[in-house]
């Protein structure tokens, strides 16, 4: 354990951040629109694919995330995800009865077909995890999480593995006027049109391997067993509505969780130029809980997302995200913030910051029914910062090797300090992971780069 840690503090002194930003000074600003679309292969009213972040959702075109390309026939494949190992550890041993640690892996894959269909292009997705493999059906640790079963149970300090098919699905778009678009979206299992795109698709937010304590507040409908969405865009507006089952994934990983498709949301997104996109709508989730189907709630969220390159590689990607929610069996809202950021130096170098606030009840965080617990509805302002580095150690022909550790900081009330053995519990985690592509090199001359800015006619 040590010596990974000396490891990682070796690997942090040896970036050279005085370097990085000379080189940065003349590319920082974000690329004009036209010139970025001439080397795209766009889709309908040329809109760049680096715009779709996970399910519907737009992400800032200046950023992307990590990916590679292939083409089969006249199919266009992209791949995405990654593979890690890591030791996990929670609070402060018998100070922290809410504590843990777990050696333990996480996982996920996206693969994407594009192909055009009748004028406009059909994508087919799927995104497959392991998580409940690798981190059992309990999840990892980490404090002051809550949302997901196991055993009966609500989880609470951990984190619930995903499910294994956390997206299969078709998106069908096509130009229906010269500057309208319409979209469609069919997924057993998706992302309906709620919320930001979710943590492990920001940009923000894709080298950080934790999920935020407020995901069941803003961003966990990801995985939705049952979505059919639609929508109308413009290059720069997008009004899309869905339904969808809005009950969480069950305790059984494996397999789909259908129900009637009888939740319902809508999103208003607004992509301002290639470095700003805003978000907000509202969603209406019935029964989310297993556990507890007589309670609904309303969900309202609005994000900012703003992205910009840092030189030939580097990109500095940051996510603010507001949500509130109104539950039927409570009065009162909770609510959550998250900022986020993450800063790609180049080809090796990543760090990554996080701070939160959630609202959450005694019942989110199981403090009833037991010696000095609350009434279900009493509300508590938690909160956390981490802060996290990715040095990237090896690369196989852009397959890459990276070794990375974050430190989290926790804040609870008073209240709660008989629970975390101290008002500011802390968490890290040390991991390696192995990801199947590298940062996007921008000024690659190779095509079989792993950049999704190259031209077309290279492609095929
Ligand atoms: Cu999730």
């Amino acid at each position: 354990m040590r010596r990974l840690f000396a490891a990682a503090l070796f690997a942090f002194a040896s970036v050279r951040p005085g370097t990085v930003l000379a080189q940065a000074r003349p590319m920082a600003m974000p690329m004009p629109d036209s010139s970025r679309m001439a080397a795209m292969s766009p889709g309908p009213l040329g809109i760049s694919m680096d715009r779709m972040g996970s399910g519907t959702t737009w992400i800032p075109d200046a950023v992307s995330v990590p990916s590679r390309h292939f083409m089969a026939g006249a199919w266009e494949l992209m791949l995405h995800g990654f593979v890690s190992g890591q030791y996990d550890k929670q609070g402060s041993g018998s100070n922290s009865p809410r504590g843990g640690e777990q050696l333990g892996s996480l996982s996920w894959a996206m693969l994407m077909a594009s192909h055009e269909v009748a004028g406009g292009r059909l994508q087919l997705r799927t995104m497959l995890s392991l998580d409940a493999l690798g981190v059992t059906n309990a999840g990892y640790p980490l404090l002051l999480q809550s949302g997901g079963t196991f055993n009966g149970a609500p989880i609470h300090d951990r984190q619930h593995p995903h499910a294994f098919w956390m997206e299969l699905g078709a998106l069908y778009e096509r130009a229906v006027a010269p500057n309208l678009g319409l979209s469609l979206y069919l997924a057993p299992s998706g992302e309906p049109a709620l919320g930001p795109a979710a943590f492990m698709h920001r940009p923000s937010a894709m080298d950080n391997p934790e999920a935020p304590i407020g995901h069941h507040w803003q961003d966990a409908m990801h995985v939705s067993f049952g979505v059919a969405s639609a929508g109308l865009f413009t290059r720069h507006l997008k009004v899309e509505g869905s339904i969808f089952n809005g009950r969480d994934p069950d305790e059984v990983r494996w397999n789909f969780d259908f129900h009637p498709l009888d939740s319902y949301s809508g999103r208003v997104t607004f992509s301002l130029d290639s470095s700003w996109s805003l978000s907000t709508g509202y969603g209406f989730i019935r029964s989310p809980e297993p556990l507890d189907p007589g309670h609904s709630m309303h969900r309202t969220v609005v994000s900012i997302q703003h992205g910009q390159h840092i030189g030939a590689v580097g990109q500095w990607a940051t996510t603010l995200i507001w949500s509130a929610m109104a539950h039927s069996d409570h009065v009162g809202l909770s609510q959550s913030a998250l900022v986020e950021s993450e800063l790609v130096l180049d080809r090796k170098n990543t760090i990554f910051a996080r701070s939160e606030f959630v609202q959450k009840s005694a019942d989110d965080l199981v403090l009833t029914g037991i010696p000095g617990g609350f009434s279900p509805d009493r509300s508590f302002d938690v909160g956390s910062v981490s802060l996290g580095y990715v040095r990237e150690l090896r690369e196989w022909g852009g397959v890459t090797l990276g070794l990375g550790a974050l430190a989290t900081v926790n804040v609870v009330p008073e209240a709660l300090r008989f629970a975390y053995g101290s008002r500011t519990p802390i968490g890290g985690m040390v991991f390696v992971r192995l990801r199947p592509c590298r940062v996007r090199d921008r000024q690659s001359a190779n095509p079989s780069e792993t950049s999704r800015a190259r031209p077309r006619s290279r492609a095929s």
